[in-house]
């Protein structure tokens, strides 16, 4: 929010009377650099502003990196006697670049950063057949983000954040539409509805799943968030249990005790555990409990079965503050498709 009198040296600024009397710039670019402020000076604006922050510009932090400096630049034009507007360009995601750190998903691991698939999958505005909703014929794949998706609104408020402590004034977030388009001449049953996403429509629960650890085809999960568990039938297949895929699945070993654990590495908000088995391997005894830094700890209510006959168990729980989630089972072996767990909060990617 702009402060209504802000007094800086011997620039004191007030409010404008009327709107018509206010003079704004805006710059084809950023405003990183104190020869841009003074050529703005040249109209006299009580606002510059454009946005610094850009999804396909971000090869690193700018406003955080001493390199660039840009601590300096709002105080500079408000010595000017300018207030100076950050900004947020919430619409576009770009698959090839906008991601402020390396990654495992980047080819080449020199900025530019490519943007990890599953967040780009997690962020996209995909249609009603979950395909992602490609804008036009740009060179580079470009998708509208979800801002219905918590986590990409999650992921601007971050930058708005950094923009904040780089000492704007006040901030902007344009573009806040979500790209929708339907086939005007479409027959029933036969519309594409580009632009439709789950997010948006499904407003009635905007829990997010924290526990996928990859999706949508990609084989290995991301190194730093493995789940693990007490043995595996086939090597490694733990992770398959959290891949948003129903048709794979992690198999326990034969006999003993199981249990399979996901840590997430860092205090997660959990509200609803989601567990799906294979229709011919349902789980019968199973326990959930969570790790909150301390102790191990019953959900409410508490998740503990015998005899169970769904393939599909889905609890809703007061949500609570969890690290890691165990599914404990006294079964000869188990066979799990999925273990979600649904929650609030951006995922494990920044
Ligand atoms: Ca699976």
């Amino acid at each position: 929010m702009l402060a209504f009198s802000l007094i800086l040296g011997f620039v004191v600024m007030q409010p404008p009377d009327n709107l018509n009397d206010v003079v704004v710039w805006t710059f084809n670019g950023r405003i990183t650099e104190e020869w841009h402020a003074d050529s703005a000076m040249y109209v006299n604006p009580q606002y510059c502003k454009r946005a610094w922050f850009k999804y396909s510009e971000i090869p690193c932090n700018y406003f955080a990196d001493p390199i660039y400096n840009l601590l300096t630049i709002p105080p500079y034009i408000n010595n000017l006697g300018s207030l100076f507007e950050g900004g947020v360009q919430c619409a576009h995601i770009q698959l090839n670049k906008g991601w402020p750190c390396d990654n495992a998903y980047d080819d080449d691991h020199q900025p530019p950063y490519e943007v990890p698939e599953p967040v780009f999958y997690d962020f996209a505005t995909r249609n009603a057949n979950d395909s992602i909703y490609w804008l036009g014929n740009y060179t580079y794949p470009k998708s509208n983000a979800s801002i219905a998706n918590e986590n990409w609104q999650d992921f601007l408020l971050y930058w708005a954040y950094e923009q904040i402590d780089a000492n704007v004034n006040a901030l902007e977030f344009d573009q806040i539409n979500a790209g929708y388009r339907f086939t005007t001449t479409g027959t029933s049953g036969n519309n594409s509805n580009d632009g439709y996403d789950d997010y948006a429509i499904g407003t009635a629960n905007f829990a997010t799943n924290l526990s996928v650890v990859c999706k949508h085809g990609i084989i290995n999960p991301i190194e730093w968030f493995m789940p693990t568990d007490s043995a595996s039938s086939n090597n490694d297949s733990v992770f398959l249990a959290f891949d948003d895929n129903n048709e794979t699945y992690w198999h326990s070993s034969f006999a003993g005790i199981h249990w399979i654990e996901i840590d997430f590495g860092r205090i997660r908000t959990i509200q609803q555990v989601y567990l799906r088995f294979p229709s011919n391997h349902i789980l019968n005894n199973f326990e959930v409990t969570y790790w909150n830094g301390n102790t191990w700890q019953n959900f409410s209510p508490q998740i503990s079965f015998t005899g169970n006959i769904d393939s599909i168990c889905s609890f809703l729980v007061e949500p609570i503050k969890a690290i890691k989630v165990k599914l404990v089972s006294t079964d000869n072996e188990v066979w799990l498709s999925e273990m979600q767990l649904l929650g609030q909060g951006f995922r494990q990617y920044l």
